[in-house]
């Protein structure tokens, strides 16, 4: 199992679940300048993005998606049943389209984009717009550990992983008291505190 894309990228969601799943992988840690758009990774993943896996020869790419074929793979933080599958799915595609692409506006125009090209509009408008979703998930946590109501599993971690970035930007989680109190418990199990970690190594690396 080989896992490429820096630990502080998307491809840390996938680094999260690999140490969840607790086996030896190898990991190829990608710099965000170029690196993912070689001509043999674009053999890989012909986007140019990583993380991309490769299982012995099986190539898949997106983050989430990687996520539950591992899941699956392995039966780790896969639930049972035919209808906890379509809300693995129904939560990580949410999160990937309902969440990131407000996060990701926030993260560009708060910290990547040259200083000219920033602009508070567009972090604004974002803002609000992730209040909506916010409040879905906030709504849905209300007495309930994890997503699905039982234990922590893969919809779990890709929800948590993409909301991630919302602690990049230090976004106030005190309005969701629900969202703040899963997000401790998620990220205070031992595979996402090795994650964090290695994130933060490549992080200090790159400088
Ligand atoms: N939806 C994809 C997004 C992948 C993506 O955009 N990855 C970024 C790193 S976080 C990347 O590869 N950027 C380098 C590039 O585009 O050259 C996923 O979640 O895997």
């Amino acid at each position: 199992m080989k896992l490429y894309g820096a630990a502080y990228s998307r491809a840390g969601r996938c680094i999260w679940m690999l140490e969840e799943i607790g086996q030896p992988y190898d990991h190829v840690g990608t710099s965000p300048r170029g690196e993912s758009r070689t001509p043999e990774m674009l053999k890989l993943n012909p986007n140019g993005h990583v993380p991309v896996l490769d299982d012995n020869g099986y190539i898949i790419w997106e983050s989430l998606a990687i996520n539950q074929y591992l899941a699956e793979k392995t039966g780790t933080l896969w639930p049972a049943g035919v209808q906890a599958h379509g809300q693995v799915a129904q939560w990580s595609l949410w999160a990937m389209t309902e969440v990131e692409p407000h996060l990701v506006t926030m993260l560009m125009h708060m910290l990547f984009l040259p200083e000219a090209q920033r602009s508070a509009a567009a972090i604004e408008q974002a803002k609000t717009a992730l209040g909506a979703p916010m409040n879905v998930l906030n709504d849905h946590l209300a007495g309930r550990a994890c997503l699905l109501g039982g234990d922590f599993n893969v919809a779990d971690l890709n929800v948590c992983s993409v909301l991630g970035l919302a602690a990049l930007l230090k976004y106030d989680l005190s309005p969701y008291g629900n969202i703040g109190a899963w997000v401790g418990r998620c990220m205070s199990r031992p595979a996402a505190q090795r994650y964090q970690q290695k994130a933060q190594e490549a992080m200090a690396k790159m400088g």
